[in-house]
């Protein structure tokens, strides 16, 4: 309970910061994407990662005006590197259960749509394999109602569900991102490799785009190479930083 009031009053001292990692071409390198990932910048205790709230945000319902708040954030930052000249991409944004289940999601989306500026198609939603799995035909309705707003839909922490992928292209779902777990040890685990070998060719037959998420090495990167994956995301590249941190990294490309 203390927690949760630290939450709700994290958020009337503005205390929550979004941090972003860049998502790459795996063959060109180019910047394709960012996630927007969350952070609790703590008066004492610092940065506070976002597994240690979350949870607690999502029990006590205060992450849907956590979430609401991520998601302007976001596309207004989205909005700034795009008038900038400095990048004009995709903007992903993680939601969450409560999230999903809200009735007016569409709405509020598009809402915040509007109010930034953002070109629809420069969103996409990312939510969780299982989340999705959960209630199909309410998941199916859902991700129809946004995606009719023009953004794009990604299936985070694909592999780990246990659904299939001839399922879950029932769904009206833009990009799979496979779970790090796959990635981590893809070079040495024969399974892991096979694994995401499948999901890349079976998700390409199926005309989605696949994220290979938590890439950290070289040796990784020529594998996902070798198997044609699209985009990579990972600590190789970048960590998650600050917006002004990314902005400096975006100048000194140029
Ligand atoms: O950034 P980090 O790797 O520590 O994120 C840990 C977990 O928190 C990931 O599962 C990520 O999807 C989740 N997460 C990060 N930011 C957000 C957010 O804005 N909303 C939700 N619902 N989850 C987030
Ligand atoms: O569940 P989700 O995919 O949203 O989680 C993203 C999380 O993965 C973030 O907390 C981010 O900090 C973390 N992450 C991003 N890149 C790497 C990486 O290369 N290695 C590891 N171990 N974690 C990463
Ligand atoms: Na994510
Ligand atoms: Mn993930």
């Amino acid at each position: 309970l203390a927690l949760e009031s630290e939450l709700r009053r994290a958020l009337e001292r503005n205390e929550f910061i979004v941090y972003y990692q860049p998502q790459l071409d795996v063959h060109s390198g180019e910047i394709t994407g960012m996630e927007a990932l969350l952070r609790w910048n703590h008066p004492e205790h610092g940065l506070v990662p976002p597994d240690r709230f979350i949870p607690i945000a999502e029990d006590s319902g205060l992450i849907l005006p956590i979430g609401a708040w991520v998601l302007r954030a976001a596309c207004a930052q989205a909005r700034t590197w795009r008038d900038s000249g400095l990048l004009d991409v995709q903007m992903a944004v993680n939601l969450s259960a409560r999230q999903f289940d809200q009735q007016d999601l569409p709405e509020l989306v598009a809402s915040v749509i509007d109010g930034t500026g953002l070109p629809p198609d420069r969103l996409e939603l990312e939510l969780t394999e299982s989340l999705v799995m959960r209630d199909p035909e309410r998941s199916s309705e859902t991700l129809s109602r946004c995606k009719a707003l023009g953004l794009k839909i990604a299936v985070d922490d694909f592999g780990t569900g246990y659904s299939s992928l001839a399922y879950l292209r029932r769904f009206p779902i833009d990009r799979l991102k496979i779970d790090r777990s796959f990635i981590k040890d893809v070079v040495d685990e024969p399974d892991d490799a096979a694994i995401a070998q499948t999901i890349i060719a079976m998700a390409h037959s199926l005309r989605l785009t696949v994220v290979a998420e938590g890439v950290e090495d070289e040796a990784q990167l020529r594998l996902l190479q070798r198997w044609d994956c699209d985009i990579y995301q990972g600590f190789l590249s970048s960590r998650p930083q600050p917006a002004d941190a990314i902005t400096s990294l975006l100048l000194g490309m140029k």
